[in-house]
This record gives structure tokens, sequence and C-alpha cells, in this order.
């Protein structure tokens, strides 16, 4: 027993890199058998938690759909069969019995949060039952182990809210042995549904009658299975606690964690204050009339496991007053946690709160506002996915410690992204990890929109808030295969995680909210004309895997893999027919109408794709989940209704051409991956090279420099390692450096692209890094210390931050293009020395290498 502890306390300590995989198909003596011809029964203590019964018989549910067979539910152990036990290490009498005839140890479970432990025990001799024990420390741990079983069995967490198909199997085995899940890295893993009119709203409405709770039990049940335990609920028009008395009553049923979105205070909704609020939504003139109404939120909050926003902002998420209102702000947290000890006769200590410091309230947090130690300091990203702000390295720990609320979808400048996933998981993994480095444990929350069709980030996101050791660098490309596995079996997965994997890197090069005929150029390196190819290729790739699937899995490709595809492909398809027709209009060229034509017919085309996922996927079960406008922005409002880009006619009596067509440049072919080092030189007057394609990586300082995949607009990017390791400039600090010959000279421009990294620590430089050529003195630039609306909508709308520098070529030939390493956190994409003119186009140019 003393080597059981010690093994299980080892296993239970290191971080595990790896998923745990229990269930084989491969019949192994001991092994513990799901299968028709010897299924299981399901045993939960009848006194268990409500969570405990209810995960138990979904699990009877996902048994039968995997396997055909339904297991039965009971709740006494004197059958004949082998049993699953679930339970808590504290409520399951049958789990209890077991530890003291030390059958099983879990000692080191008790006092978890949220861990649990699988253990295969085969039968004692002949005829003598096995079991299958899933012992949660919590309700959270119990759940979370039964669905980690019924996902390893082959059952989706996105079985029903994107049909999933399930892996069928005539039999499954569970090896003898323990698999340990301890807790999870972040203590609440959240989601926020919000901006869900008209999609989520206009489908709530036919399929549930309204967001009630009929629709919050279908996502509870998805965030246990994703292994998520916190939600800010839907606000617009709607009032969770309000709505339907049901709402608050299961979420803390299911072990759902509460809270209100980041300006909604005191577990009151923002329609509950329209509904009920007396007075004006002013501290400074109506003090009482809000305490009345907050301390209604807490008395309404009772026991249920909550996490209460405290401060305020404006009403209707604004910003409260001009300028920075510290003291006022100060009071109202005081008072706010006041009425917490009186309503809760504990001390404010023992609720959990946070403070959100989203836009102007980071402000306050800038110029010295700090609220109790207790509190969890919500930092935030700046709506588009890059955050704002970090603890720095070594500030002492808070005992509220630190979260971060994130954004898949928003509504504001500087233009609303509402439509289709167009998040980057290697950004998404890059901005977390630095995050999580940087000691933000305590919170991860990110607004979905309308939940739909943010599955795959929200997937990612929740898996590595639950195990942060999981994911990193070297494999986040992985989690495509991983899982396109879960959803459509092995032997599919490799083919469509490739397709996932390019969508989410061409998505990610600029919102289709923002695309329009001028993104691209018509003309430079036919660019316009490469993206609506590359797109071509990726629809054409994906249909062709959707010729091949069974129509169970087809219904769960259109919605995951194939929907966004043809939409964005006929999106950049229509904007560049209308490119095209104006510019052959100004020449006059009566081919500008057939563009007119193609881009009206295109037009026509989106809305039928939107039709397909509304009315036709899965017999219309997601109608209206497609109903978000997406073309004919006019401001960062979204239009009422999609209208058709405006197009040029041509008159056939003032056409002077008919057949002159436009100077375009022939098309790029990217260069196959490097196999020796990349020679680069001067073509068109500038010199292309790609970050992670460098000559020589100096390392140093305890630094070294790894390569992102595919956060870049056009490939990959690097950065160093630590992300919390900044150094000061030196001959000998880490750098880069690029050959490059050139046949220009003189006066010339350095231009480098990174990812969009904000100013994290409120430098006054922003993030560091130095430039130079050849033998000059280093050039020390500031990354983002830029603070103004006009800088940072470029910044977040074309997905980059381009510096530039100038510098001087002494001769032709040869050069050394140095990149040194400054501040961690700043991800290099591209550098292009321009020697002769520009390099325009909206993405950077492709690497000019020597052709020999
Ligand atoms: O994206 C955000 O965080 C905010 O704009 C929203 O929280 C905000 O509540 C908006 O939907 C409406 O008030």
């Amino acid at each position: 027993m003393k080597r059981l502890i010690a093994f299980s306390f080892l296993l239970w300590s290191a971080p595990y890199a790896m998923a745990q995989q229990m269930v084989s198909t491969r019949q192994q003596p001991g092994a513990f058998t799901i299968s028709a011809a010897n299924m299981p029964a399901i045993y939960t203590d009848a006194q268990d938690d409500w969570l405990v019964q209810k995960a138990a018989s979904l699990l009877q549910q996902d048994i039968e759909q995997v396997t055909g067979t339904k297991p039965e539910l009971v709740h006494s152990r004197t059958t004949v069969k082998n049993l699953i036990i679930i339970g808590t290490v504290t409520g399951c009498k049958a789990l209890q019995q077991l530890h003291a005839q030390k059958q099983v140890e879990f000692t080191d479970l008790k006092g978890q949060w949220e861990a649990f432990r699988v253990q295969a025990i085969p039968g004692a001799g002949k005829g003598s039952n096995a079991t299958l024990v899933i012992a949660g420390s919590d309700k959270r741990g119990a759940a979370y182990g039964v669905f980690e079983l019924s996902r390893q069995l082959g059952l989706s967490p996105w079985y029903w809210w994107a049909d999933a198909p399930v892996q069928k199997k005539t039999a499954a085995y569970i090896p003898k042995g323990i698999y340990q899940f301890p807790s999870p890295s972040v203590k609440y893993r959240g989601i926020f549904i919000n901006d869900e009119a008209p999609a989520f709203s206009g489908w709530t409405r036919e399929k549930f009658g309204g967001v009630n709770h009929l629709v919050y039990e279908k996502m509870f049940e998805l965030l246990l299975r994703l292994k998520g335990n916190y939600l800010w609920p839907a606000m617009w028009g709607n009032a969770f606690n309000d709505d339907d008395t049901l709402n608050p009553i299961l979420a803390d049923k299911w072990g759902i964690v509460m809270g209100t979105s980041h300006h909604e205070p005191m577990q009151r909704s923002q329609q509950e204050w329209k509904r009920y609020g007396k007075g004006e939504w002013d501290y400074t003139k109506n003090e009482a009339g809000l305490k009345q109404f907050w301390t209604k939120g807490i008395a309404n909050m009772g026991t249920h496991e909550s996490i209460v926003t405290l401060g305020m902002r404006g009403d209707g998420d604004m910003p409260m007053t001009k300028g920075t209102a510290t003291q006022l702000l100060e009071k109202i947290v005081t008072d706010q946690r006041n009425i917490i000890t009186t309503v809760t006769g504990k001390p404010a200590t023992q609720t959990p709160q946070l403070w959100a410091l989203y836009k102007e309230v980071q402000d306050y947090y800038d110029e010295g506002m700090r609220v109790p130690d207790d509190v969890t300091l919500l930092l935030c990203d700046d709506n588009w996915g890059n955050i704002r702000r970090l603890p720095k390295p070594g500030e002492p720990k808070r005992a509220g410690g630190y979260g971060i609320y994130y954004h898949f979808d928003y509504v504001g400048g500087p233009r609303n992204y509402k439509w289709l996933n167009t998040n980057n998981i290697s950004r998404v993994w890059e901005q977390m990890h630095l995050a999580y480095a940087h000691g933000v444990d305590q919170i991860w929350i990110v607004n979905v929109g309308d939940l739909k069709p943010m599955e795959l980030p929200i997937s990612f996101f929740l898996d590595y808030a639950y195990n942060t050791h999981r994911w990193n660098e070297d494999n986040i490309e992985q989690f495509y295969t991983q899982w396109a596995t879960e959803q459509f079996g092995h032997a599919k997965a490799p083919a469509i995680a490739a397709i996932l994997k390019t969508y989410a890197h061409y998505a990610s090069r600029r919102k289709p909210e923002l695309l329009d005929a001028s993104t691209y150029s018509l003309t430079v390196r036919n660019e316009f004309a490469q993206v609506v190819q590359e797109w071509t290729t990726l629809r054409q790739q994906a249909e062709a895997i959707n010729n091949s699937l069974t129509a169970a899995d087809k219904d769960a490709y259109f919605q995951l893999v194939l929907h966004p595809i043809q939409a964005l492909e006929n999106l950049h398809q229509l904007y560049y027919a209308v490119a095209m027709n104006k510019q052959l209009a100004t020449q006059k060229n009566i081919l500008a109408n057939q563009w007119a034509e193609k881009a009206k017919a295109f037009y026509l085309a989106d809305s039928l794709i939107s039709v397909k996922y509304n009315k036709e996927i899965a017999g219309g079960k997601w109608n209206h989940m497609m109903d978000q406008t997406h073309i004919g922005y006019r401001s960062w409002q979204e239009p009422r209704r999609n209208i058709m880009p405006a197009l040029d006619d041509v008159a056939p009596d003032s056409a002077i051409a008919t057949t002159a067509v436009l100077k375009t440049q022939p098309l790029y072919t990217p260069p196959a991956a490097p196999t020796e080092k990349a020679v680069y030189v001067e073509k068109d007057g500038y010199t292309a090279m790609s970050a992670t394609r460098y000559t020589r990586a100096v390392t140093g300082n305890n630094v070294e420099w790894k390569t992102i995949p595919g956060i870049g607009k056009n490939g990959d990017g690097i950065t160093t390692f630590p992300v919390t390791t900044s150094v000061n400039l030196s001959a000998t600090s880490p750098h880069l450096e690029y050959d490059i010959y050139t046949t220009g000279k003189d006066s010339v421009t350095l231009r480098t692209w990174f990812s969009p990294t904000l100013n994290i620590h409120h430098a006054p430089t922003g993030l560091r890094f130095a430039v130079s050529i050849d033998d000059e003195a280093p050039q020390l630039l500031g990354l983002n210390k830029e603070d103004n609306t006009g800088i940072w909508n470029a910044w977040v709308a074309n997905n980059n931050i381009v510096k530039q520098s100038r510098h001087y070529l002494a001769a032709p030939g040869k050069h050394i293009v140095r990149y040194w390493m400054l501040d961690a956190g700043v991800v290099l994409q591209k550098l292009v020395v321009e020697t002769a003119g520009r390099t325009e186009g909206y993405l950077p140019p492709p690497d000019t290498l020597s052709d020999k």
C-alpha cells in the first residue's frame, strides 16, 4: 500500500503533458470491458450529489449511443454484473468501502478542486465482478471523469451542439490500472454568450421558446463535457436569473459557477436594471437605489456557486464618467463588499469576486486604483484577442489572483466580427500561454458570441485552460488532429485537420466584416487572385472530403468544416469580382459588365450558403444560427441586412476597350519548405525573409528562439522563451541573423512584420526590439507604445503591426540583417529590406529566395 501511495503521489504531483488514454479497442487480460455481451451496470450512491446522478444517466445514454446497448443504472452493488462505480470521495459509501478494503486509494484526492481518478480493478477470481471506479474529489471532478470516459469511448462533447457523429464500437476495454487527472491548471474556465442577436436569439426563440433553462441545460452539459465550469449568460435583452427561475437553480445543480458580464455588477443583469431599477444608473446621484438593486442580486445568489462582478461602468457598457474617478470607484467597491458581507452573513473574502479591467476601467488600475487582495483582477484583451495588460514578472502574488477575459467575437470598433470563426488557435495559444506564464490562472473566460460556430476555438480554450501542460509551441498544430479525431474518428482526422489548420490561417488574415474590394491588391504580386485561388483550392479539398463521407458525418462536417470555407471562398470571390468590375470600368472595358454579373451571382450564393446552414442541415435544427449580416458595413456597426456592394456599368457605346486585361503579374507560387538554409536575394527592389528562416540564431541570457507554427499572416512566427524574460541590449544579447544579397545600396527601409501584441507591461517604450544591418549600431524600436485608436484600429484590422526603420548599405552584395530580442512576448513574422521602392499589398511579400 505504501508503494501504491508513493506511486500515486508521484503521478499526482507531476504535471501531465499527455491526455491520459484509458480506453482501448484492443482486448487484453484483466481489462474492464464495455460491450453488448458484457455490459456493466452503472452504480451511484443514491445519496451522492445530483450531478453525480445526472452524469451517470448521461453515461448510460452515451454507452448506448456508442455500443447500441443500454447499461442499467443501479444504487445497489448486489448485482451479478461488472460495475462502473461513479461517485465523489465524500459522498459515495461504496467508494469509501473500497478504500477501507484497500482496493482503491484516494487520500490524496480529498480536498482537491475538480480532480478525479479512474481505476480499473479486475474481479478477484473466477466469476467475481470487475469494477471501474470513477472517483471525483468533488461533484465536478466526478462528472469530468464520466465525460472523459464518454469522450474516449467515442462520443464527442459536440454530439448535440454540432451533431458530431458517434464513433460506434462493439467493445471497449479499460486496461487494469489507475488513471490520474489532477486539478485543472486554471480554476474557473468558462464562456460568455454575447452579441446573441440575431443568430442565437432567433434560434432559441424558435427551438426553445426563448433563452431559458431548456437551452441552458444543453449548455451546462456541453461545458462539463469540455471540462469547463463557468458561464456568463446571454444578456442582450436577456436576464438569466429573471427570465426563467429554473436557470439559476439548474446551473447550481449542474455545478456551473455563474457570473454576470464585466459590466453587470453584483449578480444582476443589465436587463434587470431596465426592468426593476429605480432612478439613475449613477452612483453619485442614486447610491441608495443602486445599493438596493445590488442587495437583491446577492440575496438571489444565495448559496449558488458564483463569482460576483464588482465595480461599475456606465449604463449600457459605456464608460462611467469622463476621466477616471478613482475615489468614486473605490467607494463603490467598498460598498458592494459590505453588501456581500451583510447579505451572505460571511466575510466578503469568502465569496469569489472579480474586478474586470475592461476598456477604460484599466485606466483606473494604471492610475493606481487597487481592490482588496482577495478580489480576482480580470485582465482583458482588446476585444480582438490581444491581451492588454499582464502582471509584471516578480510582482507580489495576490490572494484573488488574476484572470483573463478574451474574445472570439465582438461588437464594436473598428468593426463587429460576429459571423464566422476567424480565430487562429496558434495566436490564442500564444496569448493565453503568455498570460499563464505571468501567473494568470484564476479565471479564463471567453466571449463566444452565439456559441456556434465557435466550436473549435471553444474546445481549444477550455482544453488548454484545463491542462496548460498539454499544448505548447511544438505540438499546438496537433490540436487540429486531436479535435478532428474526436469529431470524425481516426481514419478521416489527418485530412480534416489539415483543412482546419489552413482555414484558421486564411480566415484570421482579416475579419470577413472588414473585407472589401480594396483589401487585396489586384496588381501587386497578383495578390487578390492569389488569395482567391487559395480559398478555391481549400474549398475543393474540403468538398472532396465531403464527397467521401457517409451521411452520418455530413451534418457535422458541414457545420464544423465545410460551411465557413464555402462561405469565405464565396465572399472573396464576390469582392474580387467587384474589384475587377471597378478596375475594368475605369478603363471603360466592356468586360466590367461580366464581372458585375459574376459579383451578383456570388452575392446570391452567399445567401444560399446561409440557407443551407439554417434550413437543410440536421433537418433545420440550427435555423437562424446563420442569420448574422456580414456584407455592406458602412461603420463599425452591422448593416440591418446584407447589402450588395455597388457596381459600375460600362455602356456599350461608351466602351473603349473590350479585350484589354488588367496588367497583373503571374500567380506567385509559395516556395517549398526549405531543406537547407535560405539564401535571400533582392528581387523587384526588395529582399523578403520569413522570420523563422534565419541564417543564424544567437541565443544567450538563458533565452531560446522558438517557432510558433501557423501564427503568421502568411506562415509561422518566431519568439523567445521563457516568455517572461527580457534582456538588455548588448553584443551578446539574443538575436537572429539573415544573410541577404542586394543589387541596390544607399538608404534602405527595413520593414518588420509582427503579431499585434500589445504593451502588456505598460512600458513607456512599448515592448522593445532592435534591428541593424551589417556593422551599424542596433536601432532600438518600440513595438506598440502608441496608444491611440487610429493606430490600434489598423493593427487589429490588419492583424499585424508593421514597423519600419531606415538603414544605409554601403555597397551592393552581401549584407547581414540582425533582429535583436529585448522584451519577451514579441512575435516576429517577416522582414523586408526595401532597396528600391515600397512593397505594397495586404499580405507580407513572399520570401525572395535565390533561384540557385
Ligand atoms: O464584448 C464585450 O465585452 C462587451 O461589449 C459586451 O460585454 C457588452 O455587454 C455588449 O454586448 C452589450 O452591452
